[in-house]
């Protein structure tokens, strides 16, 4: 199987849950793991605060910015926007880019402050469509005896519990949930499964499609 295929694009896999799900943990070692393989794979995430914009995002997080509920969301809107032309290129280079949060934090997180969920979901109206979306699934309560919530803004238990109800409302069955209490090793090899299943329908011919689907 010739995985360098020029006429085969690259799968855009969204990791979602709650801050200390482990995300970012097995989005890492997912990456390492195709790297490994020989698959071309980039590791990306939301907010990348390396932008002008990520920069008011992260001490908006840190508290030492003060922002209206909308007027942030929108910056996080903005953030996966300035992201959005080079993340097409990637994919349709056959690049697989492993995303630790995407639109779905954007709504979760702004609608658990009580914002319009239709109202959250517009600013996203184009962005890429997500081939695959895995949830890792903890309750928040399992979540918060993780310890190590790093004291930014949304990490505290009462916040996670709103958008935890809000990940609710926003999932539907093309969403893969993993049981993020499992030992990190069985997470890794489930997640392995159905990202390789999701890059072979990708390689396939499936199109690139816009948010909200
Ligand atoms: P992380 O770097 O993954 O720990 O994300 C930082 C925090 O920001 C985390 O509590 C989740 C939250 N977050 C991520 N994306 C968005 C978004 O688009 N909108 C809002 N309101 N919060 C977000
Ligand atoms: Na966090
Ligand atoms: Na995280």
């Amino acid at each position: 199987e010739n995985k360098e295929n020029s006429s085969s694009r690259g799968a855009l896999i969204v990791l979602e849950g709650l801050d200390r799900c482990g995300k970012t943990s097995q989005s890492s070692r997912l990456y390492k793991y195709l790297d490994e393989q020989g698959y071309s794979v980039e590791s990306w995430r939301f907010p990348d605060r390396n932008t002008g914009v990520g920069q008011m995002i992260s001490s908006y997080l840190a508290n030492q910015a003060h922002l209206d509920d909308h007027a942030i969301h929108l910056l996080f809107s903005a953030n996966r926007w300035e992201k959005r032309m080079l993340m097409e290129e990637k994919l349709r280079s056959g690049t697989t880019l492993v995303v630790d949060r995407y639109s779905y934090s954007g709504v979760a997180f702004s609608s658990a402050k009580g914002l319009d969920t239709e109202w959250c979901k517009a600013p996203e109206i184009g962005l890429l469509a997500p081939d695959l979306v895995v949830y890792l699934d903890i309750s928040p309560e399992k979540a918060a005896e993780r310890g190590g919530y790093g004291g930014e803004r949304y990490e505290q238990l009462e916040f996670q519990k709103k958008v935890a109800n809000s990940y609710l409302t926003l999932h539907d069955s093309s969403w893969k949930v993993i049981d993020a209490t499992l030992p990190v090793e069985d997470i890794e090899e489930k997640l392995r499964e159905i990202v390789l299943d999701s890059m072979t329908i990708c390689q396939k011919g499936k199109p690139l499609s816009q948010l909200w689907p």
